[in-house]
């Protein structure tokens, strides 16, 4: 079982779009297992963004997750890390499918409304960045199996 962390972005929380996005994991069948609204700081932010650091967007990138309050959340589910960038979109809302999120609702890169993990390894990273072990919610999901077909 896979968990991955997905970001609502400072755009798309701004725009009001938070339910809606909420909404497309959940009816993918992802379970939530842990939430918070915060703003992020310059030091998570430059910890989260480690990997761009030195590239010609990343002051920029700083500046705008730390603009204004995000939602973090840890999704689980068998193949949850690569079913959450499909649910997103790719990068660049121009060439992302109509019917992912930044397909149905992203214009510019700079404002692309979400994040997610892009690998395993880096999903583990990434969680534990945003949350410690007490803030998972251990829960049981009464839909579990005509969600999950247990193969
Ligand atoms: P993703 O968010 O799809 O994982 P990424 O990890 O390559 O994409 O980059 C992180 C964010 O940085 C991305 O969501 C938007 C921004 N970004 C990436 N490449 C950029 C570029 N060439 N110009 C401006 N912003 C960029
Ligand atoms: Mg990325």
């Amino acid at each position: 079982m896979e968990r991955t962390l997905v970001l609502i972005k400072p755009d798309a929380v701004q725009r009001g779009l938070i339910g809606q996005i909420i909404s497309r994991f959940e009816q993918r069948g992802l379970k939530l297992v842990a939430m918070k609204f915060i703003q992020m700081d310059e030091a998570l932010a430059a910890r989260h963004y480690a990997v761009h650091q030195g590239k010609p967007f990343y002051p920029g990138l700083i500046a705008f997750i730390t603009s204004g309050p995000v939602v973090a959340m840890v999704w689980e589910g068998k193949n949850a890390v690569a079913t959450v960038r499909a649910t997103m979109g790719v990068t660049r809302p121009w060439d992302a499918t109509p019917g992912t999120i930044r397909g149905d609702f992203g214009l510019t890169m700079g404002r692309n409304l979400v994040h997610g993990s892009d690998s395993v390894e880096n999903a583990a990273i990434e969680v534990a960045l945003f949350f410690d072990d007490g803030e998972f919610v251990n829960w049981q999901r009464e839909t579990e199996r005509w969600i999950d077909d247990g193969e």
